[in-house]
């Protein structure tokens, strides 16, 4: 019996991707390396659209004559191109819409950069092309869809697909796979899988691809000697404000440049920083709600860094997603603002961690606001204590000079 169970524990990967049970039995990374690998992905709070999930949990309890690796993801993550890279072959198991319902295609995919390529939607192909590009290599892989018949907001399979199941896990094996249930497999000649390996288990210490590119972002910015921050927050709350505020506080003490990102296909913000007289480029997302760090490794060409001290990267709008994606920015810093609210900590606590700096703007906006300060400070010491921390004002300049002063001796 053979199958893998498989496990980011990379904080990034684990918060959107979901693997198989854990099982007790630690592996290095040698063990895994030239299995067969399937990932199941979609949504299985809509119907059909779970029944990559499925498959995967149904290959799990399937005897098996060769390791597999099983994983069970809402969406295709840049992270999979490390455990991609590693595979034999890839199977990439998904629903549709397209064709009548029950019907199983199997396509070959090969590497193609022209498919949807956000941090949320990304086709079989283009993780493929990451892969290609990121390491130099990309294994065989296969899609197989199934057209679904409900996609409605249900935790279960229509009847149609569930009695599909096993006709799918069977095509899963044979035909994309290319292993059969118990049927021993001749050895496979590379030096990386012991052929005596029977099973295949937790993985451990992934480093995403994302992450890797951020310490190439990194390792650009040291190059440079720039100070890289991340300014994550809510829409609205005054990001583009202190920005502005931040360069009439810090000029001509410091070279300022600024990155900015947005969903849609807009300069708003670019368009103010250029105004101010300082470079910045805008990344539009394309409706992603986050920037990560491939958007910025594009980005950064587009800037002269060697005459820049600090770069001011302000993130989309957004108080969970900005948290899981690591630039490479050498400080993180998170705008609160008191029209938001005080229990904000409370409810996106995940966006409150590790992070350097919390600015609360909008203090101008106190007197008219059931604002509890203790409370919302209360919060935040809870989720990381003893944070540098900037009441502000945009509107009457309140705190800019301390927080300045701040970020200026960060730089020196
Ligand atoms: N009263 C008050 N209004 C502020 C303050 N800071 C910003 N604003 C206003 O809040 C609104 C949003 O400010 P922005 O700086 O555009 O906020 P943002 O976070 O960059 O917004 P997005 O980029 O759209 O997410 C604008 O109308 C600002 O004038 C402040 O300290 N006090
Ligand atoms: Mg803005």
């Amino acid at each position: 019996m053979a199958w893998c169970v498989l496990r980011h524990t990379s904080e990034n990967a684990s918060r959107n991707t979901q693997h198989a049970t854990r099982n007790t039995q630690h592996a290095t990374r040698d063990n895994y390396l030239m299995a067969n690998l399937v990932i199941g992905y979609g949504n299985p709070l809509r119907g059909d659209d779970g029944v990559g999930w499925a498959v995967i949990e149904r290959l799990k309890q399937t005897p098996l004559a060769e390791p597999l690796m099983l994983i069970a993801s809402h969406q295709l993550l840049p992270e999979l191109t490390d455990l991609i890279r590693d595979a034999a072959q890839v199977t990439f198991v998904d629903a549709t819409v397209l064709g009548e319902p029950g019907t199983i295609r199997i396509t070959s995919i090969t590497p193609d950069l022209t498919g949807p390529a956000s941090s949320h939607q990304m086709g079989p192909g283009v993780l493929l092309a990451y892969t290609q590009e990121l390491y130099g290599c990309c294994p065989p892989a296969h899609l197989i869809t199934i057209t679904g018949a409900q996609f409605g907001y249900e935790e279960t399979l229509s009847p149609l697909i569930q009695a599909k199941l096993e006709a799918i896990c069977q095509d899963v094996l044979r035909g994309a796979c290319g292993v059969n249930q118990k049927t021993p497999h001749a050895p496979r000649t590379t030096h990386h899988a012991p052929r005596t390996m029977t099973k295949i288990t937790v993985v451990e210490e992934i480093m995403s691809a994302n992450d890797r590119l951020a310490e190439q972002n990194q390792a650009c910015l040291d190059q440079h000697g720039v100070l890289g921050l991340n300014i994550m927050a809510a829409p609205g709350s005054g990001k583009t404000s202190i920005i502005l505020r931040t360069i009439g506080a810090v000029a001509p003490r410091l070279r300022l440049g600024v990155v900015e990102g947005d969903t849609a296909p807009v300069t708003i913000d670019a368009d103010k920083i250029a105004a101010a007289g300082r470079p910045a480029v805008q990344i539009n997302t394309g409706g992603s709600c986050h920037l990560d760090a491939v958007m910025l490794a594009g980005a950064l060409p587009q800037l002269n860094l060697d005459e820049l001290d600090l770069l001011i990267v302000e993130n989309v709008g957004n108080l969970i997603c900005t948290a899981s994606f690591n630039l490479g920015t050498h400080l993180n810093v998170v705008i609160a603002s008191v029209p938001e609210g005080d229990d904000k900590p409370y409810k996106y606590p995940g966006i409150y961690r590790h992070i350097d700096a919390l600015i609360l703007n909008k203090m101008d906006l106190m007197p008219y606001i059931d604002f509890d300060m203790a409370y919302f400070r209360q919060g935040i010491e809870l989720l990381n204590p003893g944070v540098t921390f900037f009441p502000i004002s945009c509107k009457t300049g309140e705190g800019i000079n301390e927080w300045a002063t701040w970020l200026l001796e960060q730089i020196s």
